[in-house]
């Protein structure tokens, strides 16, 4: 058990008017947010990349024990045999794993086994989950809340990359398994999202859809 230590809250309050005004700010800027799946080769620098993974590791988890690992890979060769191990699996998805049902809910995605863009993005991030520890004597620690902490976390992230100027594609290739002898991450993590990061190709166009409004998504009682 560790101890209960405190330090004071360094908390920054904001006037009233100020806050609806940022709340409103960040709205407009999160609502301007794409999915992209077409991307331009142009690189991005490794500083944006860190400062946004350092953000995603702000994200509160359970237990603070921050069960995640996020691998950004830039080396090409890396990412063309991404590309073919998540090819490999989205060949026998869209060939019929799948079922009629989650192919008819994808179709407005526009979405197939071809995923060029793991090649041509700059960025790939790796999110993984570390569904338990180790303790310094390398016993295994159980950890909390593992799918809510990271998802909080890729939140982050994406948020973060989004308000740098950048567009990213949550992508789950399954199942990722494949990613862990990639990445060379151990077997207590489990790859989540593989996040592709970067700019949008020339023309780029998106699904026409949108996001629900507010009063199908939230009741204040
Ligand atoms: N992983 C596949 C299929 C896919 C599944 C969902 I749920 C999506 O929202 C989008 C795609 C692919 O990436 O094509």
């Amino acid at each position: 058990m560790n101890a209960y230590v405190t330090m004071p809250l360094a908390f920054q309050g904001l006037p009233e008017e100020e806050m609806k005004a940022q709340a409103l700010r960040f709205l407009e800027t999160m609502r301007t947010r794409r999915t992209v799946r077409d991307y331009s080769d142009r690189p991005v620098p490794r500083e944006i990349i860190e400062a946004a993974v350092a953000t995603a590791g702000t994200a509160p988890s359970g237990a603070n024990q921050q069960p995640w690992t996020f691998v950004c890979i830039s080396d090409p060769q890396i990412k063309r045999k991404i590309r073919e191990g998540a090819e490999e699996e989205e060949r026998a998805f869209y060939a019929g794993r799948a079922g009629e049902e989650w192919l008819g809910a994808l179709a407005h995605l526009g979405t197939d086994e071809h995923k060029p863009f793991l090649d041509t993005a700059p960025w790939l991030i790796a999110i993984f989950a570390q569904r338990w520890g180790y303790d310094a004597e390398g016993r295994k620690v159980k950890h909390y809340y593992v799918p809510e902490s990271v998802g909080i976390a890729a939140g982050f992230l994406i948020a973060s990359l989004h308000q740098a100027g950048l567009a990213t594609l949550t992508h789950t290739p399954a199942p990722m398994n494949f990613l862990n002898e990639l990445c060379g991450r151990p077997d207590n993590e489990k790859a989540l999202i593989l996040l592709v990061v970067g700019y949008p190709a020339e023309g780029c166009v998106v699904p026409a859809i949108g996001k629900k409004p507010l009063e199908e998504i939230a009741s204040f009682l």
